[in-house]
């Protein structure tokens, strides 16, 4: 299998985490990115195969794909052990849900937090107001720490066994965490599950990966060392 990934691409090491918990081999192409052109110039590859231009695309054999979530599925279908979805229909119907508010609902307000890395719009102005709407996203994203730590009280993983649902908001948090959001101390149950779900190797892997991006690529990380 080949990924075309990116060192900074929340949805595309979405993906890799899942490869990793299937302990699927895979070649990793990393398109280019910087904090000031984004993803220009797009990767060949990439544009050919996916008319949205993102990454993640994952080849497998003769199948092209593009979408993290369709990846899932696939990856589900094709590869079925370790299982990363419940068996349960409406638990499955649940998890594709939690994966889906994380990838549409969480990321806007994480997303107004993404200006910390992007070199300051010269118009004071325009960057007064990036700042303010950052600080709105903040308390949207205090509001969504709070329900993911009522939905998570007594429970290891979203479904009882670890699954998608985890992967994809483990990258919001991450996300929201590594732009400097609010800390999640205070929501015991979301830090507990936040813990271990970066405890699995693949966590692990991913999110000591993204640190070292970050160092390399990111303002904010370098302003911290
Ligand atoms: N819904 C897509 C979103 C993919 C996406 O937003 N990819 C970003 C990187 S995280 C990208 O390639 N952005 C470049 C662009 O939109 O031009 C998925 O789940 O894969």
């Amino acid at each position: 299998m080949k990924l075309y990934s990116g060192p900074l691409s929340l949805f595309a090491r979405k993906v890799e985490f899942a490869l990793y918990e299937k302990s699927l081999p895979f070649e990793r192409v990393m398109v280019p990115f910087t904090q000031e052109k984004g993803y220009a110039p797009k990767h060949e590859a990439v544009l050919a195969a996916n008319p949205k231009g993102q990454v993640p695309v994952l080849e497998d054999g003769e199948l092209t794909l593009f979408d993290s979530t369709l990846i899932f599925e696939y990856l589900e279908d094709a590869y079925p052990a370790p299982a990363l979805y419940p068996r349960d229909a409406k638990d499955k119907a649940r998890c594709r849900l939690v994966e889906l508010t994380a990838d549409e609902i969480f990321l806007p307000p994480i997303r107004s937090l993404m200006y910390r890395n992007a070199p300051a719009d010269p118009d004071p102005a325009r960057q007064d107001a990036r700042v303010a709407e950052g600080r709105r996203g903040e308390a949207v994203i205090l509001e969504r720490y709070a329900k993911l730590d009522r939905q998570l009280e007594n429970r290891d993983y979203f479904f009882g066994a670890f699954s998608v649902a985890d992967i994809a908001m483990f990258m919001m948090v991450l996300w929201a965490l590594r732009l400097r959001g609010p800390r999640i101390d205070a929501y015991p149950a979301l830090a507990a599950w936040y813990a271990r779900v970066g405890a699995r190797p693949a966590g692990q892997k991913i999110a000591s990966e993204i640190a070292a991006a970050d160092r390399e690529l990111s303002p904010l990380a370098r302003e911290a060392q």
